[in-house]
């Protein structure tokens, strides 16, 4: 009410915004919908303050909230997943793996992650992103056959690079990563295991993806993805890591925790965003609901429908299909790009993204897939039977994209699927 009287441009860019979330099918695999109460956190008096530094030593007075804010969002991270060490102050996850490789690694050490090209990210050591530039970045990709993580080729590479850190984590893996095996190879030659489960969060609190606490050192995760909580991220590190200590850091007193509270105040950032903090300690609480268990579990079975059934149609799927929440679909069997078959799925308003698909031959503004996932639509109610149909409106658009009949169509339909499950009824 005051924004839309102060400000009616932002408010009404707002509202806009808000509509077309309502409208769409929202199946970019690495957004969702938070809860009300989450929004209702991020706008709060929390933005005003100031803190650099970890509760109970900040550099600013007036903290005694804030404090209680961070404590409470690290205790339940803490507990939730079942580490000794939790730091919710990143930015979001692009910062939060900047602060891993600055607590762990020197400049020029060797790291080796997941190609980007083949499904990794870009701070995974990117050679245009920071990783790639100021660490020495070599990469692992997936079997030219079957496009799963091929571990005997990490192995190979591990034991010939002698990578100080190996990361495992993708934005375009629609399998389960084996996190024993990466800390097998990461032990046999004496490296961190950084493991981003940003994408996966939500799928191993509710026990549908094996989890990465006992095998990774330090393990991050952006808090938006399946974790459905403020734009944000955290970093959570077991003891495991302390083998590695006298390896790499004879020299410092700090244990891995300490390494990473000082690589991001005063080593990358400065106050922490406490309205984001507040969101974050929010959006753990409702991670703790069995509800949510339901929720993980529910975004698996929608994948696997959404899969099956665009296979049904005669889609050709990476890897044959999906065993998370996401699916990479090859539209070159259908005769068009990535970047168009993106384009006529917005116009039918479902929202995907182009994706490279492993050993693509196109590049990556338009390349030959695209990505597809259902947290958002799991969180609105979708079920596998709605799944079926939004499968079968996604085959008929990419396989008909100049029959304006078939685009209508499917336009109504979106429309019956968004209606049939409202989003924000409140807002
Ligand atoms: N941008 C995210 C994604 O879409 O997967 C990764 O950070």
């Amino acid at each position: 009410m005051m924004l839309q009287k102060s400000d009616n441009e932002v408010y009404t860019i707002i509202q806009k915004e808000l509509e077309r979330q309502r409208k769409v099918l929202e199946m970019i695999p690495s957004e969702n919908f938070t809860s009300v109460a989450v929004i209702e956190a991020l706008g709060t008096v929390l933005t005003n303050k100031y803190s650099e530094g970890y509760p109970g030593r900040r550099y600013y007075g007036g903290n005694e909230f804030i404090d209680d804010i961070e404590n409470l969002a690290r205790d339940r991270a803490k507990k939730l997943f079942g580490v000794e060490y939790a730091n919710v102050q990143p930015y979001s996850g692009s910062p939060a793996n900047q602060a891993v490789y600055f607590a762990l690694l020197k400049p020029g050490d060797t790291v080796l992650g997941m190609d980007l090209a083949m499904g990794g990210h870009l701070t995974h050591g990117y050679k245009l992103n920071f990783s790639g530039k100021y660490y020495h970045a070599v990469a692992y990709g997936v079997d030219q056959t079957t496009s799963l993580i091929d571990y005997d080729q990490v192995r190979e590479i591990a034991l010939r690079e002698r990578p100080k850190m190996i990361i495992a984590g993708a934005t375009a893996y629609p399998r389960k990563f084996d996190f024993a095996k990466f800390a097998e190879i990461a032990h046999e030659v004496d490296a961190y295991l950084l493991v981003d489960m940003s994408h996966i969060t939500g799928l191993i609190i509710a026990g549908v993806h094996p989890s990465p606490v006992p095998h990774a050192d330090v393990i991050m995760t952006t808090t938006h993805k399946t974790l459905r909580g403020p734009r944000g991220a955290m970093i959570l590190a077991t003891k495991l890591a302390d083998r590695l200590h006298d390896v790499f850091r004879p020299e410092s007193k700090k244990d891995l925790g300490g390494l990473i509270d000082s690589a991001i105040i005063p080593g990358l950032q400065g106050g922490p965003h406490n309205h984001q903090t507040a969101a974050i300690a929010v959006c753990l609480k409702e991670a703790m609901e069995p509800s949510f268990i339901e929720y993980g579990r529910h975004i698996q079975k929608n994948a696997a429908a959404l899969a099956e059934e665009l296979v049904a149609h005669g889609m050709t799927l990476v890897t044959g299909g999906t065993d998370n929440h996401l699916v990479l679909v090859d539209v070159t069997p259908q005769g068009i790009p990535g970047k168009q078959a993106e384009e006529l799925l917005d116009s039918v308003g479902i929202t995907v993204n182009k994706n490279l698909i492993p050993y693509d031959k196109r590049k990556a503004m338009d390349p030959s897939g695209i990505r597809l996932g259902t947290p958002a639509l799991t969180t609105r109610g979708f079920t596998e039977a709605d799944m079926k149909v939004v499968a079968g409106l996604i085959a008929d658009v990419v396989t008909h994209p100049s029959d304006e009949a078939v685009l209508d169509r499917v336009r109504s339909k979106v429309a019956e699927l968004t209606s049939a499950h409202p989003l924000y009824p409140e807002l």
